[in-house]
C-alpha cells in the first residue's frame, strides 16, 4: 500500500491531470471489480491517495473539490491535526480492550462531552456505538424498555440505515430494502411536512401526522417518534417551521420518547452543534455519528438520563462500541469545531452556497427548489414550472461535475436532489470554484436542450 500525506496542508485546489478516472484508478477499478461484491457502489471510481481540507486527491494526480465529506464524516477534514496526533497517541498506547472488559477514560469523556453538547441542561447520559444503524437500533431498544411499549414511528421519505430493524424505519425501497425482507415489525409510517411538495404549514403538517400516528397506531402504544430534523437520505427536506416543535409537544404530552436521528445533521453542520437547536426543542434522545469523529466509526445515543437508566445492566453494548482509537479521533474532532468555531464556518458555508444556488436557479429553471440549513444545502431539480421530479437532469449535473474536478452527490426519495456538504474547513475560494464548475454544467446542459 502507498500513502501520500493528507489533511489540511494539501495544496488546496482543483487539478485535474488526467481525464477522469484516470490510468490508475481504472485499475484499481478492475481489480475492485474482481474482488469487492457488486452489491456496493461507488459514486465517483476515482481511487483516492490523500485527503485534506476541501480536497480529495485520487491515484492519478487529480484534485477534486469536495462537496461531500464522505457523506457528511469529515466535518473537520481528512486527516485533521489533532484528529491524527491523538488516534497517533492512543494507537500507540493501546487499541482495543473492550469497554464492557476493562473500561478507558476517553469513552467515558466522549459521553461527558456530548452529555454537555446536546441541548437542554437536564441531566443527560450517554452509550457509544460503532455506525449510525446501530445507534438508531439502540435508541429503539431504549424507548422500549423505558415506555414498556412496541410501537415506532418514523415518517415519509426517512433514511435511518441498513440493518433489519433500520431497513423498516427507512423510507425509500431502491436501493436500500429491494429484496432484503422481511423487515421488522411495529414500526409504522407517517406524512412529513415537505414545503416544497405540500404547501403545509408546519401546524397543518403535524396535525395531518399526529392524525395517523393517533388512528392508525394509537398514542399509547407508541414507544418512540424517530425523526430527522433535516431529512438527509430523502432530500435535504427542511420541515416548514413549529412542525417539529408541535410533534415534541405531543411526545411529551403521550409519554412517547422523542428521538432526533441527528446522525448526518448534527455536530455542527448544521450552524449549530445539533440541528433540534434552530427551533429550540427538546429531544429525550438523540442519535450521533458520522462528523463526531472526524472519519473514525463512532456512534452514540445521548439523552435524558433516567430514560437511557431504565436499561438493565449489560442490556447495551459491543464489541467494538466506543473503541479507543475512535474515542481519541472524536475528542480531537470536538476540539476542533470549537477551536475553529466550525459553526459559524456551516453558516457562512450555506449562505454562499445559496446565495449563489438561488442565483444559478433564475437562469436554469430545473432548480426548482434550494434549501437546507447551514452547510447541509441542496437544490431540487424538476421540470421547469412544475414540482415534477427530474432525477436524469439531476445526474446528468451531478455527472458533468465530476469530470471536471467536483465531487458531488445526489438524494431524495425521487432521486432528483443535488446536495453540497462541504467540509466545514473547506475555503471559500474552493467553495466559489465548485459552484462556477457547477454553473458551467448547467449552462451546458441548456445549451444542449
Ligand atoms: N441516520 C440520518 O444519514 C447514514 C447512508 C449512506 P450508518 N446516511 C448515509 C448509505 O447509502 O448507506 C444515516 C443517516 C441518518 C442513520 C444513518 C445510518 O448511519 O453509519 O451508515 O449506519
Amino acid at each position: 500500500m502507498t500513502t501520500t500525506a493528507g489533511g489540511p496542508s494539501l495544496p488546496q485546489e482543483r487539478r485535474l491531470v488526467t481525464e477522469v478516472p484516470g490510468p490508475k484508478s481504472r485499475e484499481l477499478h478492475e481489480r475492485r471489480t474482481a474482488a469487492v461484491a457488486s452489491g456496493v457502489g461507488s459514486t465517483l471510481p476515482v481511487y483516492v491517495a490523500a485527503a485534506g481540507g476541501g480536497v480529495i486527491v485520487d491515484v492519478d494526480g487529480n484534485s477534486f473539490i469536495d462537496l461531500a465529506s464522505g457523506i457528511a464524516v469529515t466535518s473537520v477534514g481528512n486527516s485533521a491535526p489533532e484528529v491524527v496526533e491523538r488516534v497517533t497517541e492512543q494507537v500507540a498506547a493501546f487499541t482495543h480492550t473492550c469497554f464492557m472488559v476493562a473500561p478507558y477514560d476517553g469513552y467515558v469523556e466522549v459521553c461527558e462531552q456530548l452529555a454537555d453538547l446536546t441541548p437542554g441542561d437536564h441531566a443527560k447520559k450517554a452509550a457509544l456505538f460503532n455506525s449510525g444503524a446501530e445507534a438508531v437500533e439502540n435508541a429503539v431498544k431504549i424507548a422500549r424498555v423505558h415506555t414498556g411499549r412496541d410501537a415506532v414511528v418514523v415518517v415519509d421519505h426517512a433514511y435511518h440505515g441498513r440493518t433489519n430493524l433500520t431497513m423498516a424505519m427507512t423510507a425509500k425501497n431502491m436501493p436500500y430494502k429491494e429484496g432484503f425482507g422481511p423487515f421488522a415489525g411495529e414500526v409504522y409510517r407517517a406524512p412529513v411536512s415537505y414545503p416544497f411538495r405540500d404547501g403545509l404549514t408546519g401546524a397543518e403538517a403535524a396535525a395531518r401526522t399526529i392524525d395517523v400516528i393517533d388512528k392508525q397506531v394509537g398514542a399509547s402504544n407508541v414507544a418512540a417518534i424517530v425523526i430527522e430534523p433535516v431529512l438527509g437520505e430523502g432530500g435535504f427536506i427542511v420541515p416548514a417551521p413549529g412542525y417539529l416543535p408541535a410533534l415534541v409537544e405531543y411526545a411529551n404530552a403521550n409519554g412517547i420518547v422523542f428521538v432526533a436521528d441527528e446522525i448526518q445533521s448534527g455536530m455542527c453542520r448544521t450552524g449549530t452543534w445539533f440541528a433540534s437547536e434552530h427551533e429550540g426543542w427538546l429531544p429525550d434522545l438523540t442519535t450521533v455519528a458520522k462528523g463526531v469523529a472526524g472519519g473514525l466509526p463512532l456512534a452514540a445515543v445521548v439523552g435524558r438520563a433516567e430514560i437511557m437508566d431504565s436499561v438493565h445492566v449489560g442490556g447495551l453494548g459491543g464489541t467494538y462500541g466506543g473503541n479507543p482509537v475512535a474515542c481519541a479521533a472524536a475528542l480531537g474532532a470536538i476540539q476542533t469545531m470549537k477551536v475553529l468555531d466550525l459553526n459559524a464556518r456551516a453558516l457562512g458555508i450555506g449562505e454562499l452556497l445559496k446565495r449563489r444556488l438561488a442565483a444559478m436557479a433564475v437562469t436554469f429553471p430545473a432548480i426548482g427548489d434550494v434549501r437546507g440549513q447551514g452547510a447541509m444545502i441542496a437544490v431540487e431539480i424538476v421540470e421547469p414550472g412544475t414540482t415534477t421530479p427530474d432525477p436524469v437532469t439531476a445526474a446528468r449535473l451531478s455527472a458533468g461535475c465530476h469530470q471536471e474536478g467536483v465531487l458531488t452527490l445526489t438524494c431524495g426519495t425521487y432521486g432528483n436532489v443535488l446536495r453540497f456538504l462541504p467540509p466545514l474547513v473547506a475555503s471559500r475560494e474552493l467553495l466559489h470554484e465548485a459552484m462556477d464548475v457547477l454553473e458551467d454544467v448547467a449552462a451546458a446542459l441548456v445549451a444542449a436542450g
